[in-house]
């Protein structure tokens, strides 16, 4: 099979992360329909309906291509592509009427992202990123900060779905850090927070508890604009990854913290 190119694949990505958030963003009037509700989480009527939105898109040009989505997974093993989608990351958010949410679309090649698209309607952004380019908000290149020092950072974090308890590690490596940095930040779309991460905005990222979709698009967006990432236990683990990002400066520090912290 021959490969497709890099900027083709990313034009699907930002289409379908397009489709998605747009589907979602026009019909914000229904973000209280819900599917299903948890403790720490809430799934609406619109994340699947967004969804369907995106893979219809990746389907249309991709038929034969395996699809991995926040909402349900099709696995196709024949093939080495595989698209991963959030459709509403930051469900509570958008649930709340909080604009800071956005859609996710990545595509992997033998479980590898080589392309991405991050779109937060509500701001008009469209982060994107291929391995083989820089990482761009709206056609502009962006960079992550250069702050040297954990001290001087401003880092960013979520809250968990899968919170265990108080002895949860995050809450752990939530008060060093707020003891330790500048500032710490909640704002409850871990795509988005790695796209600020990306862009500059934000000094790192961390969070306990994420998945694949989260983190899959906006992880390499960050790469590509000079982040290092660090995840535990496996860069290709489906389920409850740690999650950490800055750049080269801050992330032995952070990962020393998350060290002290499990
Ligand atoms: C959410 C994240 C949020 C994180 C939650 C959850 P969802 O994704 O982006 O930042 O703290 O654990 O994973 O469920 O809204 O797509």
């Amino acid at each position: 099979m021959n490969d497709i190119s890099l900027n083709h694949l990313l034009d699907v990505a930002i289409c379908a992360a397009e489709a998605a958030g747009t589907h979602a963003y026009e019909n914000k009037d229904r973000r209280k329909e819900t599917s299903e509700t948890f403790q720490h989480d809430v799934k609406l009527v619109l994340d699947v309906e967004s969804q369907r939105k995106a893979e219809a898109i990746i389907a249309s040009e991709f038929p034969t291509h395996g699809i991995l989505g926040e909402e349900d997974a099709t696995p196709n093993l024949s093939t080495p592509y595989e698209w991963v989608i959030d459709p509403i990351d930051g469900t509570m958010n958008f649930s709340h009427g909080f604009e800071y949410w956005c859609s996710s679309v990545a595509v992997r090649q033998n479980q590898k992202v080589i392309a991405g698209c991050v779109f937060a309607p509500d701001f008009n952004a469209y982060y994107t990123a291929h391995i083989e380019q820089e990482a761009k908000l709206n056609g502009s290149p962006i960079r992550v900060a250069d702050t040297a020092s954990l001290q001087n950072a401003m880092v960013v974090t979520g809250l968990s779905k899968e919170m265990e308890g108080s002895r949860e590690p995050h809450l752990e490596m939530f008060r060093m850090l707020a003891l330790n940095t500048k500032k710490v930040r909640i704002n409850g779309a871990a795509a988005l927070d790695l796209c600020r991460v990306a862009d500059g905005t934000c000094d790192g990222f961390f969070e306990t508890g994420i998945y694949l979709w989260d983190y899959a698009a906006a992880g390499l967006i960050a790469e590509q604009a000079g982040a290092v990432m660090a995840t535990y236990p496996r860069k290709c683990d489906l389920h409850g990854a740690t999650v950490l990002c800055s750049n080269e400066h801050l992330i032995e520090g952070l990962r020393a913290v998350y060290t002290k912290c499990i």
